[in-house]
């Protein structure tokens, strides 16, 4: 599946935070501050799919907890799955101790997945485990114990989607929701403790709305008050994605599902949740499972974007959970062992890594900056992004001696890794390192603000002819220098008060001073100006998580490279590329290039067609080209195609449309879902 990324502006965004409703941000902060500073969850998806284990009358099914819809196994037979339901190893001490073990500060639970079967002793229905089931036993209570006993928190999954419940879709909606949803929630909120989440799910489908979710929301919080509410309970979401686009919408957490943001804030609360293997529920076929050290690494990188990162088991019909799945959890609990002060309770840095391999966090108070480095650096470590102060102190955590560092030439720090650490046998743990510097030395006041009428936050922008460009302080009393062609602004620079105007290319880079000291880290945009075309419109929109540098990053002679995460790439999901060019004036061309990017593995397929139209008014278009699409071997990955159309003609428009190819084909594990079209620049000669 494609690790899904989004892009997104500091400000400008979005999230659910606890805004619309009626608390104040200072309540809101008090209410979220232990699920912010625990970093770390186990998500556990558990219920009568455990006895199929992904297998379907001796097939393979594609799903897991999804069994019952993707075979299209009828509610009666499914059910005598869910009577064969007898987890007799279940031990809910055992599963907590080995969150205990793993690091974990909460565990968040399906008291009911979309199946619909419920994991406790409802007395709404008797579809659930302690009546249906031979097992007679409710697991939530067992659980419910067990965290309590262990000082970790209890969250409860609830799909608001119910594939047994006869009246959970269409016209009797409503008594669903009513007479079952509602009086199951409120089993689950008053019969069980303190619940630290309530995590919604199944919340897109037709018979919901954002006003029975705003309802719900409530509803949830008046029987707890101090519960935590994804953003799953109302209808925020854009589509499928994890953030919810309008901060005004029901829910305290953005969801990124399979996904790690490209960039987060202080300013957002969102937590990634991601399997171990490729599964949530037990799936027996499913062996594919994430290294040690990637799972170590997703942690790092989410703490260092502000996130938390729910990270899933699926335990087997006899209540074990896999010892692989085990494994995971005790080697993430024991780098978190060494190095947890770097990950618990921190805090992210305007600036969240430097490079690919070192990512930053700091303490809450701001007096400590911990520096993870992803590879061992080899015999010093140069980090450019902070300015230690005189008295900072540098350590390696798991060592009790300072490291000997010093600030080079360009105000970097450069610390010395001695012999001895250069032995893997010698250092404290494995995977990652934390490099912890003393003495309040962060600029972590935001940087400045770069934007224009179309975006806030421009790293990089195209203009044709001209383009207006703000700048906004971090603070009010900051003020603002700059620079116009790539030098590092300082106290010298142009203090910034009005827009400024670009006829011509610049490198923007500002800085915010106060009584004339560089308060705040140096903010960079690229403007480049292109005159090639007049104007490219799209007829339809791009994935806002692969948006490319805009319709004009097709058209500026820049192509994305082999990786998708690059953000040359525009990707549309199940989507095609409709776009019209408008050269300004009569041209002659000779030939189009296309340039797609073909990931099969990551659902991303080269276009099944490619047609140009061309015009000289812009109002009739004929076909003037046709590019046919080929069938790559199944699996190709990352590789580029160039779909070249040789085409002597005269016109003014163009008008070029790259059919996606719609859904992954059968034979590709994500059958059926929307597949992916990746392209990055439209070559004109
Ligand atoms: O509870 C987990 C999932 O069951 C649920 N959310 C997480 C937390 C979820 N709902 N929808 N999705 C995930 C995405 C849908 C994936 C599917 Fe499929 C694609 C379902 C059917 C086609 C996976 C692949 C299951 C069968 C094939």
């Amino acid at each position: 599946m494609v690790k899904r990324v989004l892009v997104l502006g500091m400000i400008g965004l979005v999230l659910a935070g606890g805004l619309a409703r009626a608390e104040t941000k200072k309540a809101f902060d008090a209410r979220m501050r232990w699920w912010r500073d625990a970093k770390f969850g186990m998500f556990i998806h558990w219920g009568p799919y455990a006895v199929l284990g992904g297998v379907y009358k001796g097939q393979n099914s594609a799903a897991a907890e999804w069994i019952m819809n993707e075979d299209n196994i009828p509610a009666a037979e499914y059910e005598e799955y869910a009577r064969q339901f007898n987890p007799v190893q279940f031990n809910a001490r055992a599963w907590v101790d080995l969150a205990k073990a793993g690091g974990v500060k909460y565990i968040i639970f399906t008291s009911k997945h979309h199946d619909g079967f419920a994991m406790w002793d409802s007395k709404v229905s008797g579809y659930d485990i302690a009546e249906f089931t031979p097992f007679k036993r409710d697991v939530l209570k067992e659980l419910a114990e067990a965290c309590k006993q262990a000082g970790i928190r209890l969250g409860f999954y609830y799909s608001i989607m119910d594939w047994h419940h006869p009246d959970a879709a269409g016209e009797r909606f409503a008594a669903y929701r009513d007479a079952y949803l509602k009086p199951q929630l409120q089993e689950l909120l008053t019969g069980y403790g303190k619940v630290g989440v309530l995590w919604f799910d199944g919340e897109w489908i037709d018979d919901w709305s954002e006003g029975q979710g705003a309802e719900l929301y409530s509803f949830v919080r008046r029987l707890q008050p101090e519960i935590i509410v994804n953003n799953r309970v109302g209808k925020g979401r854009n589509g499928m994605q994890g953030m919810s686009l309008d901060k005004s919408s029901a829910g305290d957490f953005g969801t990124p599902e399979q996904e790690i943001l490209a960039q987060g804030s202080a300013a957002m609360d969102w937590e990634a949740c991601m399997t171990t293997n490729d599964s949530w529920g037990y799936k027996k076929a499913d062996n594919n499972w994430k290294s040690p050290e990637a799972l170590i690494h997703n942690l790092i990188d989410i703490a260092a974007k502000g996130g938390n990162y729910l990270l899933n088991l699926g335990p087997d019909a006899e209540g074990l959970i896999p010892e692989a799945g085990q494994e995971r959890f005790r080697e993430i609990g024991k780098w978190l062992k060494v190095n947890g002060a770097a990950i618990y309770g921190t805090r992210p840095l305007p600036e969240y890594r430097e490079g690919e391999n070192i990512r930053y966090t700091r303490s809450l108070d701001g007096k400590t900056i911990y520096a993870t480095v992803l590879e061992w650096p080899g015999k010093s470590l140069r980090l450019k992004y902070i300015e230690p102060k005189k008295k900072s102190k540098v350590y390696l955590l798991g060592r009790k001696s300072a490291l000997t560092w010093k600030a080079n030439s360009r105000g970097e720090v450069v610390i010395t890794l001695p012999a001895l650490l250069q032995r893997a046998a010698n250092r404290p743990c494995r995977h990652a390192w934390v490099f912890k510097i003393t003495g309040r030395q962060l600029p972590v006041a935001a940087a400045p603000l770069i934007s224009t009428a179309s975006k806030t936050g421009v790293v990089r922008s195209l203009f044709t002819d001209s383009e207006q460009v703000t700048i906004s302080a971090p603070s009010d009393g900051a003020e603002v220098h700059y620079t116009l062609d790539g030098r590092t602004p300082s106290q010298n620079s142009p203090v910034y008060t009005a827009p400024i105007t670009l006829t011509e290319a610049a490198e923007i880079q500002a800085v915010a001073l106060e009584k004339g000291k560089v308060i705040s880290p140096v903010t960079t945009a690229q403007f480049s100006r292109t005159t090639r075309i007049k104007r490219l419109t799209l007829e339809k929109s791009p994935s806002v998580k692969y948006p490319g540098w805009g319709e004009l990053g097709l058209v500026d002679g820049r192509q994305g490279g082999t990786d998708y995460h690059e953000s040359d790439w525009i990707g549309f999901e199940g989507e095609s590329l409709d776009a019209t060019i408008d050269l300004g004036e009569q041209k002659s061309i000779s030939s189009i290039r296309l340039s797609c990017l073909e990931d099969q593995n990551s659902w991303i397929f080269l276009p099944s067609s490619i047609k140009l139209l061309t015009s000289t008014d812009g109002a009739t278009f004929v076909q003037t080209a046709e590019w046919k699409g080929e069938t790559s071997p199944a699996g190709t990955a990352a590789t580029r195609e160039t779909a070249l159309i040789i085409m002597p003609k005269s016109c003014r428009y163009l008008r070029i449309l790259a059919s996606n190819v719609g859904v992954c084909p059968s034979w590709h594990k994500g059958a059926g879902g929307k597949a992916w079209l990746f392209i990055d620049e439209i070559i004109i000669n």
